[in-house]
C-alpha cells in the first residue's frame, strides 16, 4: 500500500470511528431524555441532529431520521417488526411510550366548552400480537390525555397473543397502573368477540373502542362524551388522524365520513355540502371505519352489541352501522375529536383455518340486514352464493324485536350516494383517501455523488417504471439527469418518476416508480450532503468497491465519501 493511501484508509477510518462515537452519544442521550418524557425533537435540534428547524407546532414534529439504522439489531428490529407488524416498530420502539402530537383540531375547536358533569368510560383495546411499544402509547395517550374524572377505566382485551412481552412484561406494567385492566382470551376469539368480552368487564357509562395502535390527541373525549350524554342512542366516531406505518408520523385527515360500496367495503366519501355545518358541529356518517368510537354501555347491550358468530376481522362495522341507524339511532363524526392510528399496507395476521372472515362476515350481515339488497352484494361475490355462513336467527329475532326500519330506508334516507353514480362505480376496497395537494419543490438539479463525481441517472428510460438507477458522467445540459426535491422529501427524476426503495427487501437497490405521495418509501432527507432514506434508516450509497457499472444502493449511513451526495445546478 501506497503512503497516500494509507493516511486516505486511516483517515477515513477515524473520521468514521469518530462519527459512530458520536451517533452512539447522541442515541444514548436521546433514549435517556425519552425516559423522561420531553419530546424526543427538542434533543436532536439542539445537538444538531435534526433534520429541521423547530416547528411551529410546540416541537411536536418528529425527526425524520428517527428510524436511523446503526447496527444489525436496529435492523433486526426493524426487518422483523415489518414482518411480524407491518409498521416500523424500531421508530415505534425509539418513540417510547410518550410523545408529543400535533394538535391536529380545526382552529374553531378551542373555543368549544363542555359541561362539568360529563359521564365517565371505559376505554376498551382489544389486541392480538400487537408490537409493545405501539400498545403501551396507545394506553399512555389515552391516560395522559383524559382527564382523570372522564376515565373510568382501560380494558385491555388480550386476544390470545403470541408473543412474549405481551405476557409477563405487560402484566407487570398493568399492575403498577391501577387504571389498567387486562382480560386474557383463552382462545382466540377475534375483534368482534373479543371487544365483546371488553365490554363484558366494563363498569365506566360509556364504552369507548380503540385499536391497538392508536394515539389520541388533546380533548379527544370530552365531545365524544358530550354527543353521547346528549342523546343516549347517538354512537360517537372520532376523526382517525394518519400515523405513517414507515415513519410514525403523526399528521391530520382531512373530514370525510364513512361509506361503502356493494362489495360491503368500508370507504371514505366526501361530506355532502348539506351535512356540513360548521367546523365544530358533528357530521352525520351512514357508517364507521369501526376501530374507533364511544357508546353508551346500556345501548350497547340493548342494541344487541356485536354479532358473536362473526369471526377474526371484518364486516363488523358495516353491521353495526346499519343497525344503528335502522334501529333508531344515529352515527355521528366529531370534527374536534381527534386520534391517530397506524395505517398499514397489510394486515399483519391470518385467521385460524385461514378462512377469509372478512366474507363470512359480510354474508352473515347481508343475510340479516340487507333485506332484496344483498343481492347487490351476491352479484359481485357469485364465489359465495351457497357458502354456509352459520346460524343467523337470533340476529333476525334481534332485528324484528327491536322493530328496525328497512334497508331501503336506510339507503334512501342516510346513505343516498349509494343511488347516485359516484355511489355505484368504486367498488375496490377500502383505500385511504388523502388531500390532492402538488408538494412544493426545494432545490432542483444534478444528483452528483462525492466519491466519484459521477451523477445519478437512469439505467434504462427515464420514464420506465421500476427501472434502475446508476452513475455516468455528469451531463449539465441533459435534462434525464435533473433531479428535483419537494416538501415532502420526493426525489422525482425529470419531473416523471420518483426514487423508491422496497421496504421489505432493504438489500433490493433503489428504483424509479410513480411518486405516491405518502412518504415512506419515497421519502428521503438531505442534510450533511448525505441522503437519508427515511423509511428503510439507511442513506443512499455509492456500491463498494466502486466498480465501472456505477451501482448505488442503500447501506448503514456513514461519513464516507460514497455517501457524499451534492444536488445542485
Ligand atoms: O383476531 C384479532 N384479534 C384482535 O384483537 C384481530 C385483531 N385484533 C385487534 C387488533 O390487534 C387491533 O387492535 O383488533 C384491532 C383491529 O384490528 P386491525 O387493526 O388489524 O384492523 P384495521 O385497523 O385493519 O381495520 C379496521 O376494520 C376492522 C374491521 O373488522 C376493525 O373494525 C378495526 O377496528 C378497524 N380499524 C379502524 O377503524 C381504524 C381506522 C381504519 C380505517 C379506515
Ligand atoms: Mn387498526
Amino acid at each position: 500500500m501506497s503512503l497516500t493511501v494509507r493516511f486516505f484508509c486511516y483517515g477515513v477510518l477515524l473520521t468514521s470511528l469518530t462519527w459512530s462515537l458520536l451517533l452512539l452519544l447522541y442515541f444514548h442521550l436521546s433514549s435517556s431524555h425519552n425516559r423522561s418524557s420531553q419530546p424526543i425533537s427538542g434533543i436532536l435540534d439542539r445537538r444538531g441532529a435534526g433534520p429541521r428547524a423547530a416547528p411551529a407546532n410546540q416541537g411536536a414534529e418528529q425527526s425524520a431520521e428517527m428510524g436511523m439504522i446503526f447496527n444489525e439489531r436496529d435492523q433486526e428490529v426493524r426487518d422483523s417488526g415489518y414482518h411480524r407488524h407491518a409498521f416500523n416498530v424500531l421508530i415505534s420502539n425509539r418513540l417510547g411510550p410518550h410523545r408529543p402530537i400535533p394538535d391536529t383540531r380545526g382552529p374553531q375547536c378551542a373555543q368549544q366548552s363542555f359541561s362539568p358533569s360529563l359521564p365517565s368510560a371505559s376505554v376498551v383495546i382489544c389486541f392480538f400480537n400487537e408490537a409493545f411499544s405501539a400498545l403501551l402509547r396507545t394506553v399512555h395517550s389515552v391516560l395522559e390525555r383524559t382527564p382523570p374524572e372522564l376515565l373510568h377505566e382501560i380494558i385491555l382485551v388480550d386476544d390470545h397473543s403470541e408473543l412474549d412481552d405481551l405476557k409477563g412484561e405487560l402484566q407487570q406494567y398493568v399492575s403498577s397502573e391501577p387504571r389498567v385492566k387486562l382480560v386474557r382470551n383463552e382462545k382466540r376469539e377475534g375483534l368482534i368477540r373479543g371487544r365483546m368480552v371488553g365490554a363484558q368487564h366494563a363498569t365506566g357509562e360509556v364504552l369507548v373502542f380503540l385499536d391497538s395502535h392508536c394515539e389520541v390527541n388533546v380533548l379527544w373525549m370530552e365531545p365524544l362524551l358530550s354527543l353521547v350524554s346528549t342523546d343516549r342512542r347517538t354512537v360517537v366516531c372520532p376523526v382517525i388522524d394518519i400515523i405513517s406505518a414507515d415513519t410514525l408520523t403523526y399528521s391530520p385527515s382531512p373530514i370525510v365520513r364513512g361509506g361503502f360500496n356493494w362489495g360491503l367495503h368500508f370507504r371514505w366519501d366526501p361530506v355532502p355540502p348539506s351535512e356540513l355545518g360548521g367546523a365544530t358541529k358533528p357530521i352525520r356518517s351512514p357508517t364507521m371505519a369501526g376501530g374507533l368510537f364511544a357508546m353508551d354501555r346500556q345501548y350497547f347491550h340493548e342494541l344487541g352489541q356485536y354479532d358473536p358468530g362473526m369471526d377474526i376481522w371484518g364486516g363488523e362495522n358495516l353491521e353495526l352501522s346499519f343497525r344503528i341507524w335502522m334501529c333508531g339511532g344515529q352515527l355521528l363524526i366529531a370534527p374536534c375529536s381527534r386520534v391517530g392510528h397506524i395505517f398499514r399496507k397489510r394486515r399483519p395476521y391470518g385467521s385460524p383455518g385461514g378462512t377469509d372472515t372478512m366474507a363470512h362476515n359480510s354474508l352473515r350481515l347481508a343475510h340479516v340486514w340487507m333485506d332484496e339488497y344483498k343481492d347487490q352484494f351476491l352479484s359481485l361475490r357469485p364465489d359465495l352464493i351457497g357458502r354456509s355462513f352459520g346460524d343467523v336467527s337470533e340476529r333476525v329475532q334481534l332485528r324484528r324485536r327491536l322493530q328496525c326500519r328497512s334497508f331501503k330506508w336506510f339507503l334512501q334516507n342516510i346513505y343516498p350516494e349509494m343511488f347516485s353514480s359516484a355511489g355505484q362505480k368504486k367498488n375496490g376496497p377500502m383505500v385511504q383517501q388523502r388531500p390532492l395537494r402538488r408538494p412544493r419543490i426545494l432545490q432542483r438539479g444534478q444528483l452528483k455523488n462525492v466519491g466519484s463525481g459521477l451523477c445519478l441517472v437512469a439505467q434504462g428510460r427515464t420514464s420506465q417504471k421500476g427501472g434502475a438507477v446508476v452513475l455516468r458522467s455528469c451531463d449539465p445540459r441533459d435534462q434525464d439527469q435533473v433531479w428535483a426535491l419537494d416538501e415532502d422529501g420526493q426525489l422525482v427524476l425529470a419531473g416523471l418518476l420518483c426514487l423508491d426503495v422496497s421496504e421489505v427487501r432493504t438489500s433490493d437497490p433503489p428504483r424509479l416508480m410513480k411518486c405516491h405521495g405518502s412518504g415512506g418509501s419515497q421519502q428521503w432527507s438531505l442534510k450533511s450532503h448525505r441522503l437519508y432514506q427515511v423509511s428503510v434508516g439507511q442513506c443512499l450509497s455509492l456500491q463498494e468497491p466502486a466498480g465501472p457499472k456505477g451501482y448505488v444502493s442503500v447501506a448503514i449511513c456513514n461519513q464516507s465519501e460514497a455517501q457524499q451526495w451534492s444536488l445542485e445546478v
